[in-house]
């Protein structure tokens, strides 16, 4: 058990903390508001809670074993019940599916098995009759190969849409043999140029070779962007995007070699090359102003490879007018041996490690006009109860390490975004499934490469790794009934990715009006959230016991006093147990600076199991806590 010995005071905690002493010369004054009122002021989405729906497997209306948006529609109420204000709808764009819809072939239609343009429509309006708004992933650092615009620009080397893409000579090597321009290796285990036997060039890719790179330098190209992509959408009565790889649209433009990192790899890691490139502020800027900004759009771009918030900030800073959100990766990146060649190689971390990323952009906001975005998951990764919880010690350990992480995300600042299935735990593929499970590009090139190297430690490792990081995890059928076919998920007799066995235990049906299941609680969480955002979602984030490798503990202060008392912050203690052992309770009153009499439990991941926490009870293993210096 961790030693509780180190005393935390206000003093250190609060910089400006106002001992009760002093409130009586009315040295600080604020007006009296109560945390709701605060949102008045604020855009809607800061508060708003986010949940991504991943169409292939949300919900199949039509028994094809796909998932569909009439599938989707069925399950608004779910959602508007758990407390979602603005879905986020990944790609249903037709698409050939090399990369799940994020190869698109045309973006004023959508792949048949999903539904129709009409549809996508329906869906807005019945998101926005439940006062939910809907949100698109729009892609357009690259298309499919099988794009019209990108046909055309293959057809020939003076065709007008040549230059939409990025095209190059080739280079020959001291033996006369051709080689790629540079000698970038990409994502998805593959080199990032193919070679074009018809205009004999090669064209640029960071993904696989099926997604070809758009060129945004091209001003023509970067107007048909925000025409036929965004403004089409925006016209239709979508209320904006999560818009994919936005950092990457500027490439560096000498097109050189990257530094050899890696000998064993005839290409190299090359991210500096293509990320937040010397223009990709103009651009975003324009992008905002041509697009999002005339139809008031929401927008979350994803970043990647970013050395540190003062890199994010321009992204995010409201004057800049460039992005409302981002998302940045450093912490659900955990794990993984970096997004090229090791990616899979599983590199273990401690809690303290996690805090520090977490800490770092929680508090990069603070004293700006940025903001900031919380989550766990997504399509692109394994399950957070089992990579930062434990969904392999029982079903007690399960649900408490899933209601912890629940209450961890729910507390922390920022617009907050959750996956689905997360509100009900859901957990990586079962260990025992073989790689004919994974269906995912990336999860099938890392191991073929892996195979292809006849290296029988680095199969096992990258198994190893697939099995706690693949991004199929998170895209398998969503488990809506432990009784029903499928899950609940589709009538089919095959689904397109394998139903988890596990289905009768986790799913929603189960936990429906169980106090002690993982959705409730997050239902619960979720309007405590809404309750004190003035504490959750805009409070300022000081992290305690930061190398501490059991507890988690953080306070959140908010800008307003307690019942209109100057001076007197209301902030509220997060405790958690991160660990299947019982620990030592925090010093609450203490560390919330106020008298034992003002310090109020909020709530407890064992509620509906135990009545309530007292101030000095233990920890239970995963067990997580909110108390409070105002009466909830
Ligand atoms: O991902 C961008 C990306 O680079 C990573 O976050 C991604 O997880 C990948 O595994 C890197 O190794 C976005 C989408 O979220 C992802 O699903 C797409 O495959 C990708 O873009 C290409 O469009």
């Amino acid at each position: 058990m961790a030693e509780n010995a180190d005393k935390i005071t206000p003093a250190t905690l609060y910089p400006n903390h106002v001992s009760s002493s002093k409130l009586t010369n009315g040295l600080c004054h604020q007006t009296e508001q109560n945390g709701t009122q605060l949102l008045g002021k604020e855009p809607w989405w800061k508060a708003g809670v986010f949940y991504q729906v991943y169409p292939a497997s949300f919900m199949d209306s039509n028994g094809d074993g796909w998932g569909d948006i009439p599938g989707l529609i069925s399950k608004l109420d779910y959602l508007s019940d758990l407390g979602v204000d603005c879905v986020w709808l990944s790609p249903v764009f037709d698409s050939p599916q090399a990369d799940m819809g994020y190869d698109v072939r045309d973006y004023q239609a959508i792949y048949a098995p999903y539904g129709t343009a009409e549809d996508v429509d329906r869906l807005t309006e019945e998101c926005h009759r439940r006062g939910m708004k809907l949100i698109l992933d729009l892609v357009v650092n690259h298309t499919s190969v099988e794009h019209a615009w990108f046909q055309e620009s293959r057809s020939s080397k003076t065709s007008p849409k040549r230059d939409w893409y990025i095209w190059k000579p080739a280079r020959y090597n001291s033996q006369g043999e051709r080689i790629p321009p540079t000698n970038w290796r990409g994502y998805f285990a593959c080199p990032t140029w193919t070679w074009d036997e018809e205009t004999q060039e090669y064209y640029l890719h960071l993904y696989a070779p099926d997604q070809p790179d758009l060129n945004w330098e091209n001003p023509d190209c970067r107007d048909a962007i925000y025409k036929e992509t965004m403004r089409f959408w925006l016209d239709r009565g979508v209320d904006g995007f999560r818009i994919d790889t936005v950092n990457k649209y500027s490439k560096r433009t000498e097109y050189q070699d990257a530094p050899v990192t890696d000998p064993r790899w005839e290409s190299q890691p090359a991210p500096e090359m293509w990320c937040n490139g010397p223009r990709i502020h103009e651009f975003i800027h324009e992008m905002n102003e041509k697009a999002l900004a005339p139809y008031q759009a929401v927008s979350v771009g994803e970043l990647s490879n970013m050395a540190g918030p003062a890199d994010v900030l321009p992204y995010v800073g409201a004057a800049r007018r460039e992005l409302d959100m981002v998302f940045e990766f450093s912490m659900i990146r955990l794990g993984t041996g970096g997004g090229f060649g090791p990616k899979y190689i599983y590199q273990p971390y401690t809690l303290p490690t996690l805090k520090r990323h977490v800490a770092r952009f929680q508090t990069f906001i603070e004293g700006t006009d940025g903001w900031t975005t919380v989550f766990c998951e997504n399509h692109d990764n394994g399950r957070a109860v089992s990579r930062f919880g434990d969904s392999g010690s029982g079903a007690e350990l399960w649900r408490a390490s899933a209601r912890t992480l629940a209450l961890w995300q729910a507390t922390l600042t920022g617009t907050l975004f959750l996956y689905q299935g997360q509100e009900i735990g859901m957990v990586n593929m079962p260990a025992a499934w073989g790689i004919e499970e994974y269906k995912d590009v990336e999860s099938r090139n890392f191991y073929a490469d892996a195979s292809a190297s006849g290296d029988r430690d680095r199969v096992d490792k990258t198994m190893h790794g697939l099995r706690i990081l693949a991004r199929d995890h998170s895209r398998i059928p969503f488990q809506w009934d432990g009784e029903a076919r499928n899950a609940g998920f589709s009538d089919a007799d095959e689904t397109w990715m394998r139903v988890h066995d596990g289905y009768r235990d986790i799913n929603v049906k189960k936990q429906t009006g169980d106090p002690a299941s993982v959705l409730e609680f997050w239902r619960r969480l979720l309007k405590i959230r809404k309750k004190y955002p003035d504490v959750f979602v805009h409070g300022v984030f000081r992290s305690l016991r930061d190398e501490d490798l059991q507890r988690y503990v953080y306070v959140k202060e908010s800008k307003l006093d307690v019942n209109g008392k100057p001076g007197t912050k209301r902030r509220a203690l997060v405790v958690m147990n991160w660990s299947k052992e019982v620990q030592e309770p925090e010093n609450v009153n203490e560390v919330l600076g106020c008298s034992a009499e003002s310090a109020h439990f909020l709530v407890s991941t064992t509620d509906g199991c135990r009545e309530r926490a007292q101030l000095d009870a233990a920890l239970e293993p995963w067990e997580g806590r909110i108390y409070t210096n105002f009466q909830p």
